[in-house]
């Protein structure tokens, strides 16, 4: 398994314990709510494999107004030593990122505000190591696309702007990064042509689900419940992890949204 790349090493991460407005939080469906209990016991799940992964994770309470800020990855996004507020789609959760500001100002040197216009959700951004995917969807328009673009390739990204699939919500909902040349993907994401140049393993038919996967440092984060995603990467050489998300997943959360995972490159502060 390869042991670098900025896109996967990480030191530090950002999450917020789960309040008890998450039965309240967004959902396409009409599906049950969450229980609290259970989203808290599988969110310390979450916490402990991240720190087994080599990880600091922070802690932040939780936060009643915001049904959906457990969802942390939504309203910012690290990108080597700049923490970007982002403007998240959902009117419900505009002011999650003013409520991120004081994390972020503490663990990084800079910080900045979404200049331009527009709405961007960090669910559909996705970092490698020198490029930078954007997913226009539901929550993320073309002004917030290009706000974020300039941004990113100011920071030395290769921007590639995609379309994310109108049935899915986030672009990261159908992918997740494998390594510094490899994505794990639904068939539908991959058959849009939005890897090309990229080394692509497919979710097996009916484990779509499990394609919202993290890699963190040697370990790959799966969504527990999908027995030919583990086997496949496990023959892949990933040492793979694998965790229950049922409650996150009843308002269309995955893994990759419960955290901010930052890459320490020498301008976090201690
Ligand atoms: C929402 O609809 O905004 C939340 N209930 C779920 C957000 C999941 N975030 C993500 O996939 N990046």
């Amino acid at each position: 398994m390869a042991r670098n790349g900025r896109s996967f090493s990480f030191t530090r991460a950002i999450t917020r314990a789960p309040g008890a407005s998450v039965v309240s939080g967004l959902r396409a469906g009409d599906g049950a709510s969450p229980s609290l209990a259970l989203f808290e016991r599988e969110h310390q799940a979450y916490i402990a494999a991240l720190r087994d992964a080599g990880v600091d994770v922070m802690v932040l309470p939780s936060l009643d107004a915001f049904p959906d800020s457990v969802f942390v990855e939504d309203a910012a996004l690290c990108a080597g030593g700049t923490a970007i507020l982002l403007r998240p789609g959902a009117p419900s959760r505009r002011g999650e990122a003013d409520a991120l500001r004081p994390a972020l100002t503490k663990t990084f040197e800079h910080v900045i505000d979404l200049p331009g216009q527009g709405s961007i959700d960090g669910g559909d951004v996705l970092l490698g190591d020198e490029e930078a995917f954007i997913g226009r969807s539901a929550r993320t328009d073309s002004a917030g696309q290009d706000a974020l673009s300039i941004v990113l390739s100011d920071l030395g990204y290769r921007i590639r702007a995609v379309d994310t699939p109108t049935d899915i919500l986030h672009f990261k909902t159908d992918c997740g990064l494998l390594d510094s040349g490899t994505i794990f993907a639904t068939r539908r994401l991959a058959d849009t042509g939005c890897f090309d140049g990229y080394r692509v393993i497919t979710a097996p038919a009916g484990e779509e689900a499990a394609a919202n996967l993290i890699r963190v440092n040697d370990h790959v984060l799966i969504s527990a419940g999908f027995p030919q995603t583990e086997a496949l990467l496990r023959q892949e050489g990933y040492t793979v992890t694998s965790l229950a998300i049922s409650q996150a997943a009843l308002i269309d959360g995955g893994l990759s949204c419960m955290s901010l995972r930052c890459n320490g490159n020498g301008t976090l502060h201690p």
